[in-house]
């Protein structure tokens, strides 16, 4: 509707104009229809001093449970980050049909699709609102059946969930993209990153262990978790060759290699950020059922449909997928060795920026698909969503040995072949390098902080932020510099050095406490759980645990770096 106001004016006397707007939509819960909704609302609210002390109390009650508090610019960025991903993700949209949109709600590039990116976004939010997480699992529950649905398309039993998607839950992923310095369309194989199914997994994991949910665990979350397990059992198949159980034919987090040079096909084998990570899935699906109760265990199996008798298999497959190595570094698909070397310095000579390096070469009439270069974090990826510790034990229920020289090792090939073309990838790096102590780590973190407010990839940032990256930052401090992890019924914590951000405070929901407070500050860490009727908290810390009553404050004394 058009208002046509009329207004006496005068020069020098400011006019004010008010407009109350109520916006309803035919599947608000308790309304009768929108139209009379709106109007009824829009009539009785109250007058725009009143409207605006709401909606500061709202935004402040927000605050009082997300807040973070690090000195300085870092500080202030991630206060920005934590602002972005409350206007997008907040109990406001916890009774909507909403899913994690990659560039939030501030743009329109990737036309408000979903992607895996709420990898990095829910582990924040777990400890902060978990009742926005439980959410944004519901809207993939919502989507399981159409995502069994994908899967039996093409042939396999389980989940496959897509990798782009929109309102229902179908593959959205683009058929072919367009490289603007080629101007050339090109087809566009990114909905083989099958991995989003992983990372929907880790997230049920993830927010059952930090906030105790086994009515979600053992309903929802187990059908997803079993689906998603049954995928991988399925895709996974024997290679006599090596003796080893082997994945092909898929694109991993690094979206440069999409085939191997020259092949009919698209798509790799043996990607080991897929494989790892399906081990992974395995592994929890066959030990959620193993916690189940039997009867609830049966009627999972008559829910989904599945035969105990497929259980033997999934757990060899999670003994025995393979991991390939070459030149003592983990691999990050079968093959990649054969690949040429890039000459980097000559690209970095030619070109102001090389972070779409896959753009540059096709321009040139090549292909990026034949060289050893990444555009972000994939066999690295696992080092940030497993600890050191955590990744040594998944590589030798593979039968591999991981020890600390070859993930170093690792760490350095790949950190010397990635262009960062992703805002994911500083942000990753700066993580995995923060966890290995490693110095540089700092300038990743810093370009992860500032991804947006400096638009480092040129252009993007006004077609919308990076929801993902920006949350990653406020996971970094809490879950990557703290070493935080919820597992086994304790808060575990192993914190990193980061000199640059080697003070921070903020406070966490977990599991009955409200505002458990975590600070940092001088070498010591003070660990406050604030008075209430709840169970005390076990600690537990690489050299010792100690457990906090509520109404306690612990400080403990860090050893020096
Ligand atoms: O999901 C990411 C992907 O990892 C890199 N390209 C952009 C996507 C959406 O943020």
């Amino acid at each position: 509707a058009v208002h046509r106001l009329v207004v006496p004016i005068a020069p020098g006397r400011p006019v004010a104009v008010e407009k109350t707007v109520a916006l309803h939509t035919s599947r608000d819960t308790a309304i009768s229809d929108p139209l009379g909704e709106a109007v009824d609302r829009a009539s009785t609210a109250a007058g725009f001093p009143a409207l605006l002390d709401s909606h500061i109390a709202a935004w402040e009650r927000l605050w009082r449970r997300a807040d973070i508090q690090v000195p300085g610019q870092a500080g202030r960025i991630l206060r920005f980050h934590l602002f972005h991903v409350l206007q997008t993700l907040s109990p406001h949209t916890a009774d909507l049909d909403v899913g994690v949109p990659a560039r939030g709600l501030h743009g329109e590039a990737y036309r408000g699709h979903v992607f895996w990116d709420e990898l990095f976004v829910l582990p924040y939010l777990n400890l902060h609102f978990p009742e926005v997480s439980r959410a944004l699992l519901n809207y993939r529950h919502r989507r399981l059946a159409r995502a069994c649905r994908a899967a039996a398309a093409v042939g396999r039993a389980g989940a496959m969930y897509p990798w782009q998607s929109g309102s229902d839950g179908r593959e959205e992923t683009q058929q072919w993209h367009l490289n603007p310095r080629s101007g050339r369309w090109l087809p566009d194989h990114s909905r083989l990153q099958h991995h989003v199914g992983s990372a929907i997994a880790y997230n049920v994991w993830q927010y059952c262990e930090a906030t105790g949910d086994t009515e979600f665990l053992h309903t929802k979350g187990a059908e997803m978790l079993l689906q998603i397990a049954r995928f991988w059992a399925d895709l996974a198949e024997f290679d006599p060759g090596t003796g080893r159980y082997r994945i092909r034919g898929v694109v991993g987090p690094d979206e440069y290699h999409d085939a191997y040079p020259g092949a009919a096909l698209p798509g790799l084998d043996n990607n080991t950020y897929t494989n790892v990570t399906a081990a992974w899935v395995l592994i929890r699906a066959l030990d959620l059922l193993r916690r189940l109760p039997a009867w609830r265990r049966e009627e999972l199996f008559e829910r989904v449909r599945l035969d105990g008798d497929e259980l033997p298999r999934w757990e060899e497959i999670s003994r025995r997928l393979r991991v390939p190595f070459h030149q003592g570094v983990i691999s990050q698909f079968e093959g990649y060795d054969d690949l040429a070397e890039l000459d980097w310095d000559a690209y970095r000579a030619r070109h102001t920026s090389i972070r779409r390096l896959d753009r540059i070469l096709e321009a040139e009439g090549d292909t990026v698909n034949g060289y050893k270069a990444s555009k972000q974090a994939d066999v690295l990826m696992l080092g940030h969503l497993f600890s050191p510790a955590e990744l040594r034990t998944l590589f030798r229920h593979l039968g591999y040995d991981l020890d600390d020289e070859v993930w170093r090792r690792t760490v350095d090939y790949y950190l010397r072949r990635t262009s960062h073309g992703s805002t994911l990838s500083g942000l990753v790096h700066g993580l995995v390098l923060a966890r290995a102590r490693r110095a540089e780590a700092w300038s990743y973190v810093q370009e992860a902080l500032e991804a947006d407010i400096a638009d480092i990839q040129g252009g993007t940032t006004g077609e919308g932020i990076h929801l993902g990256a920006m949350a990653g930052t406020l996971d970094l401090v809490q879950r990557g510099l703290t070493g935080l992890g919820t597992s086994e019924d304790a808060l575990w914590l192993d914190p990193v050095p980061l000199p640059a951000l080697s003070e921070y405070g903020f406070s966490l929901r977990y599991r009955g406490h409200w505002d458990v407070g975590l600070r940092r500050r001088s070498g010591q860490l003070e660990i406050r759980v604030p008075a209430s009727e709840e169970s005390p908290i076990r600690v537990v810390l690489a050299d010792r645990a100690v457990t906090v009553a509520p109404g306690e404050t612990c400080t403990l004394v860090l050893p020096a770096s």
